[in-house]
Protein backbone atom coordinates (compact mmCIF):
# COMPACT_ATOMS: atom_id res chain seq x y z
CA UNK A 1 0.00 0.00 0.00
CA UNK A 2 1.48 3.59 -1.11
CA UNK A 3 0.31 5.31 2.06
CA UNK A 4 2.16 3.51 4.52
CA UNK A 5 4.77 6.11 5.00
CA UNK A 6 2.00 8.79 5.27
CA UNK A 7 0.53 6.08 8.19
CA UNK A 8 3.95 6.13 9.92
CA UNK A 9 4.48 9.66 10.23
CA UNK A 10 0.41 9.50 11.11
CA UNK A 11 1.43 7.41 13.82
CA UNK A 12 4.30 8.94 15.21
CA UNK A 13 2.38 12.84 15.04
CA UNK A 14 -0.59 10.53 16.94
CA UNK A 15 2.60 9.50 19.66
CA UNK A 16 4.04 13.05 20.21
CA UNK A 17 0.23 14.13 20.61
CA UNK A 18 -0.20 11.86 23.11
CA UNK A 19 2.81 12.15 25.19
CA UNK A 20 2.44 15.52 24.85
CA UNK A 21 -1.65 15.97 25.82
CA UNK A 22 -1.63 13.37 28.08
CA UNK A 23 -3.66 15.20 30.48
CA UNK A 24 -5.71 16.58 28.60
CA UNK A 25 -9.07 14.75 28.61
CA UNK A 26 -10.42 16.66 25.43
CA UNK A 27 -7.58 15.28 22.82
CA UNK A 28 -10.00 12.75 20.56
CA UNK A 29 -7.69 9.79 20.26
CA UNK A 30 -9.92 6.79 19.73
CA UNK A 31 -10.95 7.08 15.98
CA UNK A 32 -7.17 7.75 14.45
CA UNK A 33 -6.18 5.00 17.01
CA UNK A 34 -8.81 2.03 15.83
CA UNK A 35 -7.99 2.94 12.11
CA UNK A 36 -4.11 2.63 12.87
CA UNK A 37 -4.49 -0.56 14.44
CA UNK A 38 -6.68 -2.63 11.94
CA UNK A 39 -4.17 -1.52 8.67
CA UNK A 40 -2.36 -4.88 8.29
CA UNK A 41 1.71 -3.85 8.94
CA UNK A 42 3.59 -4.64 6.24
CA UNK A 43 7.29 -6.13 6.95
CA UNK A 44 9.99 -4.29 7.05
CA UNK A 45 11.95 -6.18 3.78
CA UNK A 46 8.64 -5.23 1.79
CA UNK A 47 10.98 -3.22 -0.84
CA UNK A 48 10.88 -4.64 -4.31
CA UNK A 49 10.09 -7.86 -3.58
CA UNK A 50 10.39 -10.28 -6.47
CA UNK A 51 7.33 -12.96 -7.39
CA UNK A 52 8.52 -15.82 -5.95
CA UNK A 53 7.19 -19.08 -5.03
CA UNK A 54 4.11 -21.41 -6.45
CA UNK A 55 3.20 -18.35 -8.73
CA UNK A 56 6.75 -17.36 -9.99
CA UNK A 57 6.94 -18.10 -12.85
CA UNK A 58 2.79 -17.16 -14.02
CA UNK A 59 1.72 -14.56 -16.80
CA UNK A 60 -1.60 -14.51 -15.80
CA UNK A 61 -0.78 -13.64 -11.81
CA UNK A 62 1.56 -11.45 -13.12
CA UNK A 63 -0.57 -9.29 -15.40
CA UNK A 64 -3.42 -9.69 -12.44
CA UNK A 65 -0.84 -7.46 -10.15
CA UNK A 66 -0.55 -5.09 -12.60
CA UNK A 67 -3.54 -4.51 -13.12
CA UNK A 68 -4.66 -4.31 -9.67
CA UNK A 69 -1.51 -1.46 -9.15
CA UNK A 70 -2.97 0.28 -12.29
CA UNK A 71 -6.68 0.06 -11.31
CA UNK A 72 -6.60 -0.10 -8.00
CA UNK A 73 -2.93 1.60 -6.80
CA UNK A 74 -1.51 -1.24 -5.15
CA UNK A 75 1.85 -1.56 -4.99
CA UNK A 76 3.26 -4.17 -6.68
CA UNK A 77 6.07 -4.84 -4.20
CA UNK A 78 2.97 -5.29 -1.63
CA UNK A 79 1.27 -7.75 -4.22
CA UNK A 80 4.18 -9.93 -5.03
CA UNK A 81 5.41 -10.55 -1.22
CA UNK A 82 2.00 -11.16 -0.78
CA UNK A 83 1.14 -13.87 -4.02
CA UNK A 84 4.70 -15.11 -3.06
CA UNK A 85 2.98 -16.71 -0.05
CA UNK A 86 -0.08 -18.00 -1.94
CA UNK A 87 -0.57 -22.11 -2.06
CA UNK A 88 -1.68 -24.03 -5.52
CA UNK A 89 -4.54 -25.80 -3.44
CA UNK A 90 -5.27 -29.05 -5.53
CA UNK A 91 -8.12 -30.17 -3.66
CA UNK A 92 -9.70 -26.82 -4.77
CA UNK A 93 -8.74 -28.04 -8.68
CA UNK A 94 -10.73 -31.50 -8.39
CA UNK A 95 -13.99 -29.92 -6.74
CA UNK A 96 -13.48 -27.15 -9.63
CA UNK A 97 -13.14 -29.70 -12.15
CA UNK A 98 -15.15 -32.77 -10.93
CA UNK A 99 -13.58 -36.21 -13.43
CA UNK A 100 -16.46 -36.58 -16.23
CA UNK A 101 -19.46 -39.51 -15.37
CA UNK A 102 -18.81 -42.06 -18.14
CA UNK A 103 -21.35 -44.95 -16.58
CA UNK A 104 -24.90 -44.47 -17.93
CA UNK A 105 -27.20 -41.39 -18.63
CA UNK A 106 -28.85 -40.47 -15.50
CA UNK A 107 -32.03 -39.34 -15.33
CA UNK A 108 -33.20 -36.36 -14.03
CA UNK A 109 -33.91 -35.74 -11.22
CA UNK A 110 -32.36 -38.36 -9.75
CA UNK A 111 -34.71 -40.53 -8.09
CA UNK A 112 -34.71 -39.59 -4.51
CA UNK A 113 -32.57 -36.99 -4.24
CA UNK A 114 -34.93 -34.02 -2.47
CA UNK A 115 -35.30 -36.97 0.07
CA UNK A 116 -31.71 -37.29 0.24
CA UNK A 117 -30.22 -34.15 0.46
CA UNK A 118 -33.42 -33.08 2.71
CA UNK A 119 -31.53 -35.67 5.33
CA UNK A 120 -28.68 -33.33 5.75
CA UNK A 121 -30.44 -30.31 6.71
CA UNK A 122 -33.71 -30.51 8.34
CA UNK A 123 -32.50 -32.89 11.63
CA UNK A 124 -33.41 -32.31 15.09
CA UNK A 125 -29.80 -31.38 15.33
CA UNK A 126 -30.34 -28.15 12.97
CA UNK A 127 -33.62 -27.68 14.44
CA UNK A 128 -32.64 -27.41 18.21
CA UNK A 129 -29.54 -25.58 17.49
CA UNK A 130 -31.56 -23.14 15.29
CA UNK A 131 -33.38 -22.62 18.66
CA UNK A 132 -30.15 -21.86 20.62
CA UNK A 133 -28.89 -19.86 18.15
CA UNK A 134 -31.99 -17.83 17.72
CA UNK A 135 -32.51 -17.65 21.75
CA UNK A 136 -28.74 -16.03 22.36
CA UNK A 137 -28.96 -13.87 19.25
CA UNK A 138 -32.52 -12.47 20.12
CA UNK A 139 -31.78 -9.05 20.15
CA UNK A 140 -29.66 -8.97 16.33
CA UNK A 141 -32.12 -11.23 14.92
CA UNK A 142 -35.34 -9.13 16.21
CA UNK A 143 -33.71 -5.82 15.19
CA UNK A 144 -32.31 -7.49 11.78
CA UNK A 145 -35.58 -8.41 10.84
CA UNK A 146 -37.46 -5.07 11.88
CA UNK A 147 -34.37 -3.10 9.89
CA UNK A 148 -34.33 -4.76 6.79
CA UNK A 149 -38.20 -6.64 6.86
CA UNK A 150 -37.03 -10.16 6.61
CA UNK A 151 -38.98 -12.57 8.35
CA UNK A 152 -36.74 -14.08 11.89
CA UNK A 153 -37.10 -17.49 10.50
CA UNK A 154 -35.12 -17.49 7.54
CA UNK A 155 -32.37 -15.53 8.50
CA UNK A 156 -31.89 -18.31 11.08
CA UNK A 157 -32.19 -21.06 8.64
CA UNK A 158 -29.48 -19.63 5.84
CA UNK A 159 -26.95 -19.83 8.63
CA UNK A 160 -28.01 -23.44 9.92
CA UNK A 161 -27.70 -24.39 6.13
CA UNK A 162 -24.59 -22.53 5.14
CA UNK A 163 -22.63 -23.11 8.18
CA UNK A 164 -24.57 -24.90 10.95
CA UNK A 165 -24.85 -21.66 13.01
CA UNK A 166 -21.25 -20.98 12.41
CA UNK A 167 -19.54 -24.46 13.01
CA UNK A 168 -18.33 -25.20 9.64
CA UNK A 169 -17.52 -21.90 8.32
CA UNK A 170 -14.63 -23.53 6.06
CA UNK A 171 -10.50 -23.90 6.91
CA UNK A 172 -8.97 -23.60 3.02
CA UNK A 173 -7.03 -19.83 3.17
CA UNK A 174 -9.23 -17.38 1.14
CA UNK A 175 -6.00 -15.91 -0.43
CA UNK A 176 -5.09 -19.57 -1.72
CA UNK A 177 -8.77 -20.58 -2.87
CA UNK A 178 -9.59 -17.82 -4.77
CA UNK A 179 -5.59 -17.51 -6.50
CA UNK A 180 -6.34 -21.20 -7.10
CA UNK A 181 -9.56 -21.12 -8.67
CA UNK A 182 -8.62 -17.56 -10.75
CA UNK A 183 -5.04 -19.13 -12.41
CA UNK A 184 -5.27 -23.26 -12.39
CA UNK A 185 -9.25 -23.73 -13.58
CA UNK A 186 -10.87 -23.04 -16.13
CA UNK A 187 -14.35 -23.53 -15.61
CA UNK A 188 -15.35 -20.11 -14.38
CA UNK A 189 -11.99 -18.19 -13.61
CA UNK A 190 -13.12 -15.36 -14.67
CA UNK A 191 -15.50 -14.83 -11.66
CA UNK A 192 -12.98 -15.92 -9.30
CA UNK A 193 -10.33 -13.27 -10.23
CA UNK A 194 -13.33 -10.71 -9.72
CA UNK A 195 -14.12 -12.49 -6.83
CA UNK A 196 -10.01 -12.24 -5.99
CA UNK A 197 -9.83 -8.71 -6.97
CA UNK A 198 -13.02 -8.08 -4.42
CA UNK A 199 -11.39 -10.20 -1.72
CA UNK A 200 -7.82 -7.71 -1.99
CA UNK A 201 -9.92 -4.61 -2.00
CA UNK A 202 -12.03 -6.23 1.08
CA UNK A 203 -8.69 -6.64 2.61
CA UNK A 204 -7.93 -3.33 2.53
CA UNK A 205 -11.07 -1.66 2.95
CA UNK A 206 -11.89 -3.84 6.20
CA UNK A 207 -8.21 -3.97 7.64
CA UNK A 208 -7.90 -7.55 7.73
CA UNK A 209 -4.36 -9.35 7.01
CA UNK A 210 -5.07 -10.88 3.64
CA UNK A 211 -3.22 -14.19 4.50
CA UNK A 212 -5.74 -14.72 7.68
CA UNK A 213 -9.52 -15.02 6.18
CA UNK A 214 -9.99 -18.40 5.79
CA UNK A 215 -13.54 -20.32 4.52
CA UNK A 216 -14.83 -22.48 1.78
CA UNK A 217 -12.78 -24.03 -0.88
CA UNK A 218 -15.22 -21.97 -3.49
CA UNK A 219 -13.49 -18.82 -1.38
CA UNK A 220 -16.71 -18.02 0.79
CA UNK A 221 -16.47 -16.79 4.36
CA UNK A 222 -17.88 -16.51 7.78
CA UNK A 223 -21.54 -17.53 8.99
CA UNK A 224 -23.33 -16.60 5.93
CA UNK A 225 -21.12 -17.85 3.44
CA UNK A 226 -20.55 -14.69 1.39
CA UNK A 227 -18.29 -14.66 -1.25
CA UNK A 228 -15.87 -11.20 -1.66
CA UNK A 229 -18.23 -9.50 -4.02
CA UNK A 230 -21.23 -10.20 -1.59
CA UNK A 231 -19.16 -9.49 1.60
CA UNK A 232 -18.15 -5.41 0.02
CA UNK A 233 -21.58 -4.35 -1.59
CA UNK A 234 -24.03 -5.91 1.25
CA UNK A 235 -22.02 -6.70 4.22
CA UNK A 236 -23.03 -4.68 7.64
CA UNK A 237 -21.46 -3.83 10.75
CA UNK A 238 -24.51 -4.68 12.82
CA UNK A 239 -22.53 -4.54 16.62
CA UNK A 240 -21.26 -1.24 15.58
CA UNK A 241 -18.11 -1.92 16.67
CA UNK A 242 -16.65 -0.25 13.60
CA UNK A 243 -15.47 -3.31 11.09
CA UNK A 244 -18.07 -5.63 9.09
CA UNK A 245 -16.93 -8.99 10.41
CA UNK A 246 -18.70 -11.84 8.93
CA UNK A 247 -17.50 -14.30 11.09
CA UNK A 248 -19.12 -12.19 14.26
CA UNK A 249 -22.83 -13.77 14.75
CA UNK A 250 -24.62 -10.27 15.11
CA UNK A 251 -22.55 -8.94 11.86
CA UNK A 252 -23.47 -12.35 9.82
CA UNK A 253 -27.20 -11.80 11.29
CA UNK A 254 -27.47 -8.66 10.00
CA UNK A 255 -25.95 -9.07 6.60
CA UNK A 256 -27.78 -12.13 5.75
CA UNK A 257 -31.26 -10.16 6.02
CA UNK A 258 -29.47 -7.19 4.05
CA UNK A 259 -28.76 -9.33 1.26
CA UNK A 260 -32.26 -10.84 1.09
CA UNK A 261 -34.15 -7.13 1.44
CA UNK A 262 -31.47 -6.30 -1.55
CA UNK A 263 -32.80 -9.12 -3.57
CA UNK A 264 -36.47 -8.28 -2.86
CA UNK A 265 -37.62 -10.47 0.04
CA UNK A 266 -40.88 -9.88 1.09
CA UNK A 267 -41.61 -9.76 4.43
CA UNK A 268 -44.87 -12.11 5.91
CA UNK A 269 -45.11 -13.40 2.22
CA UNK A 270 -45.41 -17.13 2.05
CA UNK A 271 -42.22 -18.64 0.01
CA UNK A 272 -44.12 -21.91 -0.83
CA UNK A 273 -46.59 -24.66 -0.13
CA UNK A 274 -47.21 -28.13 -1.70
CA UNK A 275 -49.96 -29.33 -3.97
CA UNK A 276 -51.47 -32.27 -5.04
CA UNK A 277 -50.88 -33.16 -9.10
CA UNK A 278 -48.44 -31.39 -11.02
CA UNK A 279 -47.75 -28.72 -13.80
CA UNK A 280 -48.77 -25.11 -14.31
CA UNK A 281 -47.06 -22.00 -13.56
CA UNK A 282 -44.77 -21.47 -10.93
CA UNK A 283 -44.80 -25.33 -9.79
CA UNK A 284 -41.57 -26.98 -8.75
CA UNK A 285 -41.09 -30.96 -8.77
CA UNK A 286 -38.80 -32.92 -6.31
CA UNK A 287 -38.10 -35.85 -6.30
CA UNK A 288 -38.74 -37.74 -3.05
CA UNK A 289 -37.95 -41.78 -2.43
CA UNK A 290 -41.89 -41.81 -2.28
CA UNK A 291 -42.09 -39.77 -5.30
CA UNK A 292 -42.30 -36.91 -6.80
CA UNK A 293 -43.43 -33.94 -4.41
CA UNK A 294 -44.79 -30.95 -6.51
CA UNK A 295 -44.55 -27.48 -4.99
CA UNK A 296 -46.38 -23.74 -5.92
CA UNK A 297 -43.69 -21.67 -5.26
CA UNK A 298 -43.51 -17.91 -4.49
CA UNK A 299 -41.58 -14.58 -4.78
CA UNK A 300 -39.45 -15.22 -2.05
CA UNK A 301 -38.69 -18.47 -3.01
CA UNK A 302 -36.64 -17.00 -5.94
CA UNK A 303 -34.88 -14.78 -3.36
CA UNK A 304 -33.75 -17.43 -1.34
CA UNK A 305 -32.61 -18.96 -4.85
CA UNK A 306 -30.52 -15.59 -5.26
CA UNK A 307 -27.91 -16.89 -2.69
CA UNK A 308 -27.73 -20.61 -3.98
CA UNK A 309 -29.42 -21.42 -7.38
CA UNK A 310 -31.03 -24.96 -6.19
CA UNK A 311 -34.76 -25.70 -5.97
CA UNK A 312 -33.31 -28.12 -3.07
CA UNK A 313 -31.09 -25.47 -1.49
CA UNK A 314 -33.96 -22.57 -1.17
CA UNK A 315 -36.92 -25.78 0.00
CA UNK A 316 -34.21 -26.65 2.87
CA UNK A 317 -34.14 -23.28 3.94
CA UNK A 318 -37.59 -22.64 3.72
CA UNK A 319 -38.49 -26.27 5.69
CA UNK A 320 -36.08 -25.40 8.02
CA UNK A 321 -37.08 -22.24 8.94
CA UNK A 322 -40.74 -23.75 8.83
CA UNK A 323 -39.82 -25.93 11.67
CA UNK A 324 -37.52 -24.16 13.77
CA UNK A 325 -40.50 -21.01 13.91
CA UNK A 326 -42.89 -24.02 14.87
CA UNK A 327 -41.12 -25.20 17.61
CA UNK A 328 -39.91 -21.70 18.96
CA UNK A 329 -44.14 -20.89 19.33
CA1 LIG B 1 -19.10 -5.35 13.49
Amino acid sequence: MKNTGYKRLFKLTLTLMLSGCASNPVVKIDEPTQTIATIPEQAPDFQRQELIGTYANSLPVQKFIQHMVLEHHFSADYLNSLFAKAQRLDYVIRLESPQPYLGPKPTHPSPGSWTRYRKQFITEAHINNGLAFWGSNADAIQKASVTYGVDPEYIVAIIGVETFFGRNVGKTRILDALTTLAFDTQRRAKYFTTELENFLLMTREEGYEPLNPVGSWAGAMGLGQFMPSSFRSLAVDFNNDGHRNLWDQQDAIGSVAHYFSKNGWQNSKPVAEQIQGQGGEAIIELSAISGSEYWHVHHNFKVIKKYNNSDKYAMAVHQLAQAIKLRRL
